[in-house]
């Protein structure tokens, strides 16, 4: 290796150690006022966005001379027509370069911030598993017993989001601890999930997961596996041998969360590897969470796993991506799954998210 890439890593991790010192002392925060070092600009990011806009553009201008042929419109829209497809050659050029810079110059040193301190082993493997709950009677019993019968389970706490039908008292009977989220949402419900999870005096880790029977306890053993390697496991779905034929993913959800998925991976360029943004199911440990809390937005909806996983991402938590099974839902879909025209919705919102920040 070159002496001016050794020195360069060597300064680079030191700037990270201080940065990291700086941050879990509370004095640099996940808010936008964080300074972004320059290395960490996500050109490659900035690029798939730039090359994707180039991309529309020229569907746009092939789209539009189809129409212009078939209706015979001479000038100006033929000049125009050419300008169009001319110009999106612009910005996928402009993507391209970005996303040469940032594999060539920057990746090494964004690779590096990853490597700068391992996580400490953990000893004691109980968890404290929150399930997410809105109207959800037909699963909730059998979501419990199944997580109370796992024998890494100390508690199983139910955050039931003002649900109208019998949701408390079946978790309640099956074993829960059942506590209300009064204000409606999905980010609510599971910001609350955190709060709960961490009130419990021993929750070294923490498992978030939803009452709906799609996933499952006997897949606390994959996201354990990874834990010594991370701050956060976080479920995929996207392993197609690992999903049950019909489930609430529609190839349409399963390639946009994939999409979205690798715009995070993107956007973060050299901290993980990501395929999948909606997953509830995820472990972590209580230190995690907790320089988390402040800076997460709990009104933030159906779109909150994107949100979890960039801030995480954001103030420099280890994520590992960890596939696990995905099996239908019990009960009437409520979420982003409910068709996908909303899924759609939801998605763009994430992309938003991931292009302007969390609002
Ligand atoms: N949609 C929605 N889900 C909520 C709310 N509060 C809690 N939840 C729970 O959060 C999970 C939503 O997950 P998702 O998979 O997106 O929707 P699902 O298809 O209804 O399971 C489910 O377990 C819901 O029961 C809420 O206000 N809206
Ligand atoms: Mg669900």
């Amino acid at each position: 290796m070159p002496r001016c890439d050794v020195v360069d890593l060597y300064r680079m991790k030191h700037f990270f150690e201080r940065q990291e010192t700086a941050t879990r002392a509370g004095a640099v925060g996940a808010s936008a006022s964080r300074i972004l070092p320059t290395h960490l600009i996500p050109l490659f990011f900035f690029g798939t966005l730039l090359g994707l806009f180039g991309l529309a553009l020229y569907f746009f201008g092939m789209l539009f001379s189809i129409f212009r042929l078939l209706l015979n419109l001479g000038e100006p829209y033929r000049t125009w027509n050419e300008a169009i497809v001319w110009y999106s050659g612009v910005p996928s050029t402009l993507g391209l370069i970005l996303a040469a810079l940032d594999l060539t110059f920057l990746l090494p040193a964004k690779r590096m911030s990853l490597r700068r301190k391992p996580p400490e082993r953990v000893f004691d493997r109980q968890v404290v598993v929150a399930l997410t709950a809105y109207n959800d009677e037909q699963s909730i019993g059998d979501a419990v017993a199944d997580f109370r019968n796992h024998p890494l389970v100390r508690r199983v706490i139910v955050v039931d989001n003002n649900s109208r039908d019998q949701t408390c008292a079946i978790a309640t009977s099956a074993g829960a601890i059942v506590v209300t989220e009064t204000v409606s949402g999905y980010g609510r419900c599971v910001y609350r999930c955190f709060q709960e999870a961490l009130a419990e005096e021993g929750a070294h880790l923490i498992v978030l997961c939803e009452g709906d029977m799609t996933f499952r306890a006997k897949d606390l053993e994959k996201l354990l596996a990874y834990i010594d390697e991370a701050d956060i496991v976080n479920g995929t779905r996207i392993v197609e041998q690992l999903r049950e034929y019909s489930t609430q993913l529609s190839t349409f959800m399963y390639y946009g969360n994939f999409f979205v998925g690798k715009l995070l991976e993107l956007k973060h360029l050299g901290r993980g590897t990501f395929t999948d943004v909606g997953t509830t199911y995820k472990l972590a440990r209580r230190g995690s969470l907790e320089r988390l809390m402040p800076v997460l937005k709990p009104e933030i909806n159906l779109e909150f796993n994107a949100h979890f996983l960039d801030t995480a991402l954001a103030i420099g938590e280890r994520v590992v991506e960890c596939p696990i099974t995905f099996h239908p839902r019990v009960g009437d879909s409520k979420g982003g799954n409910v068709n996908n025209f909303r899924a759609l919705r939801v998605g763009l919102r994430m992309i938003a998210g991931l292009c302007f920040g969390w609002h």
